[in-house]
């Protein structure tokens, strides 16, 4: 056996490290000074001059750290290059302060690099909604109840407004935190309804559930109409699966009303998204699109604290391409936005275990786990108990 017992610390978060530190005797300010050391990171930037792809990597070498670049970059025989910082912390908070000091640009993605580290270093506390804020100390579940005759999974079982609100109530006895309510099937393929029989599905539960509820109520429509006045009827949330892409009138329902906001990830309508699932990068292309779509409901008024994001898992993506997302899923902590992640009972998880829709459940909490061990703090879910747990479950081990 070696005198000198030597392991590896797994170390992802700041928290991790400064109780490593501690452990061994470390002194506070000394704790202070080497937690940014033990936490190293790889930063993909996009699209970058040679002249600053060369800068970077010369400043990134001199503090220790390095930067990966296209070949031709150095003799400039390419127009750009993508760019990979690699170093700690300490090494690429250091060079944000190089940076401020450089020309072609360079000060700005000192700006935008610094803004990249704080939100990846501190999750958000809070999302707000019309009337409360929703703090994320622990998985926050969005109970769904589909008021249509189609959805994939509960189509047709809640269409009487009595039975739908029996089920939301019931949902909330087994943890949900939300619910989330639709009266639009957008599964692959489903066709759009016209906005009054929406209203027509969704405003009877609505009635039924006032006073009775006590937790928020988000709407899952991509349609403004739809949102102006379910959010009048008492719901706090939008929840849009286009992003604010397919209705132009959404941003500024969103932005007057104060609404919470789920700017989720999809390409095309549902009855053709399926045939835009190529990518060339999709964690890159897929952030690159929900940036869009965050600048223009920022844009329009909407506040940042009151919106979340979401990759759409299943939405114009392959089952392959959705595993991806999940397995990659810490990458959106770059956005500093609270991350909602919807993978009950999908096809994904169908084709992975060669399981039919109302089989899905233990793969589903499987999901649910690990999306939670990779930073998500809202979970879209059809079956309330058994998520509330499997999430409450991760969450004790990643905080334990
Ligand atoms: N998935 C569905 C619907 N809305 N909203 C968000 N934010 N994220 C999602 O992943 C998401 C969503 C599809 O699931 P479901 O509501 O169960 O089915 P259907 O669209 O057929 O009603």
């Amino acid at each position: 056996m070696s005198a000198f017992p030597a392991r590896l610390l797994a170390i992802a978060t700041r928290d991790e490290a400064e109780r490593e530190l501690a452990r061994i005797g470390v002194d506070p300010r000394g704790i202070g000074m080497m937690t940014p050391k033990m936490l190293t990171r790889c930063v993909h930037l996009s699209k970058l001059l040679c002249r600053q792809a060369n800068i970077l990597k010369q400043e990134m070498m001199g503090l220790g750290g390095d930067a990966a670049v296209a070949r031709g970059t150095v003799a400039c025989s390419i127009d750009t290059t993508d760019v990979i910082l690699m170093g700690t912390e300490k090494q690429l908070r250091r060079l944000c302060e190089k940076l401020a000091h450089q020309p072609f640009g360079l000060a700005d993605l000192a700006g935008t690099l610094t803004a990249l580290l704080a939100n990846v270093s501190h999750a958000p506390g809070t999302w707000k909604t019309a009337r409360r804020d929703i703090v994320l100390d622990r998985p926050i579940i969005m109970g769904i109840l589909n008021v249509t005759p189609d959805s994939f999974s509960d189509g047709g079982s809640f269409l009487d407004p009595h039975r739908a609100a029996e089920r939301a109530l019931e949902m909330e006895a087994e943890g949900a935190d939300i619910i989330d309510i639709g009266g639009e099937s957008t599964r692959p393929g489903a066709p759009p309804v016209p906005a009054a029989e929406e209203l027509r599905r969704i405003l009877p539960v609505m009635e039924q559930l006032a006073g009775r509820l006590s937790c928020p109520v988000s709407v899952d429509t991509w349609k403004g109409e739809v949102a102006r006045d379910t959010l009048a009827a008492g719901a706090e949330i939008i929840n849009d699966i286009s992003g604010f892409g397919f209705d132009p009138a959404m941003a500024q329902v969103a932005a007057s009303s104060g609404a919470g906001v789920v700017l989720m990830h999809t390409r095309g309508m549902p009855d053709e998204m399926q045939l835009h699932t190529g990518y060339e990068d999709l964690l890159g292309d897929v952030m690159a699109e929900l940036r869009r779509s965050l600048d223009s409901a920022v844009a329009a008024g909407v506040a940042r604290e009151r919106i979340a994001v979401d990759p759409g898992i299943g939405f114009a993506k392959d089952a392959a391409s959705n595993l991806e997302i999940l397995r990659r899923l810490r990458e959106f902590a770059s956005l500093g936005l609270p991350l909602l992640v919807g993978t009950s009972r999908k096809s994904f998880i169908g084709k992975t275990l060669g399981q039919a829709t109302g089989e899905r459940v233990i793969g589903t909490a499987a999901t649910v786990a690990l999306a939670v061990a990779n930073g998500a703090d809202i979970l879209r879910v059809h079956d309330v108990r058994a998520m509330r747990e499997a999430a409450d479950m991760a969450h004790a081990i990643i905080t334990s």
